[in-house]
């Protein structure tokens, strides 16, 4: 693939659900070596070190029950401006951190976009929709809560503005296998395209994703990765808060980032929901940073004698 100009942008958000350890996710793809991997293929690499949350307020308006709604909010609006200013100097790798980090990595990569007069799209690699609003929300863990607020749901009283929503129709997700009742409902009367582990084991990953990039490309779209490290089976990825059994292989995780690299698409990309306290001597954190690498170009032959598809 083209050389980029990849930015590392540590997000050590902790504050998107109860338990606690994604804090130390940026230096532990650091440690498994996210840098050095991106770099042995060619690409610019910055590591711009971690951010902090901005200074934040809670909202009277939100419901109580909300966990660290104050912090959340301030790690949003950091986000979001660290996004757009990543976004004019080459496609920002956002280390996560958990899944709260993506309210500002989407929203900031969205505003973006829409100064470039280019439509947004999503792609969420999870094992959940994370399609909450803050009223929706039974747990009050905003981790939950990343699609809800990109497409502009109601509800986010104090969280900065969403002046660009990822329109519904530009989102796709994958690896779906535990969605709440409220999501559920608010999903299937959405136009977001939501594929479960059901349709994966029957069609293959291949086929819906093939068919998003498809319009991806179509629309001349920016596309937004984000990837949930328990959309991959807790067998192979046992490093997550949420472990969810029956998820994706690594083989199939490799043909999606192989997949997007192809495409040539990806403009920016979330690693979110590591949990380091939880993990077996590194192998999830080395496994996302091989994930990482090939959505970039990493292969195993540069002319297979047998062509892929
Ligand atoms: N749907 C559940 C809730 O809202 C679990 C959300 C868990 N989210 C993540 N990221 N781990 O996908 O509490
Ligand atoms: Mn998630
Ligand atoms: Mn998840
Ligand atoms: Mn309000």
């Amino acid at each position: 693939m083209t050389p980029q100009t990849i930015l590392l942008i540590g997000a050590p958000v902790d504050s998107g659900k109860d338990r606690r350890g994604c804090l130390m996710g940026p230096d532990a793809y650091r440690t498994a070596g996210l840098a050095e991997a991106l770099g042995d293929l060619g690409h610019g690499l910055r590591d711009l070190g971690n951010l902090c949350p901005a200074p934040a307020t809670v909202d009277p308006a939100l419901p109580a029950h909300l966990h660290a709604p104050a912090e959340t909010a301030g790690w949003t609006a950091t986000l979001m401006q660290a996004a757009e200013e990543a976004m004019q100097e080459g496609l920002p790798i956002f280390l996560g951190g958990d899944h709260s980090l993506s309210l500002g990595s989407v929203a900031g990569v969205a505003n973006h976009a829409a100064a470039m007069r280019r439509p947004q799209f999503v792609l969420w690699l999870d094992a959940h929709s994370d399609f909450h609003t803050p009223q929706t929300t039974a747990s009050g863990n905003l981790h939950g809560t990343p699609l809800g607020y990109v497409t502009g749901r109601a509800g986010f009283h104090g969280f900065p503005e969403v002046a660009n929503p990822v329109p519904e129709e530009n989102i796709c997700i994958l690896g779906l296998r535990s969605v709440d009742r409220a999501e559920r409902e608010a999903l299937q009367s959405s136009r977001i395209r939501y594929h479960d582990m059901r349709v994966i084991d029957e069609q293959g990953i291949s086929r819906p994703l093939a068919a998003f990039l498809d319009r991806v490309a179509a629309a001349g779209g920016a596309l937004h990765v984000s990837l949930d490290v328990d959309f991959i089976d807790p067998l192979f990825a046992p490093a997550v808060g949420t472990t969810v059994p029956g998820g994706v292989t690594i083989r199939e995780a490799h043909l999606t980032m192989e997949m997007i690299c192809d495409s040539g698409l990806m403009t920016s990309l979330d690693l979110v929901e590591l949990n380091p306290f939880l993990d077996e001597r590194g192998r999830t954190a080395q496994v996302m940073v091989d994930l990482a690498a090939s959505a970039l170009g990493r292969r195993v032959f540069d002319r297979p004698t047998q062509a892929y598809s």
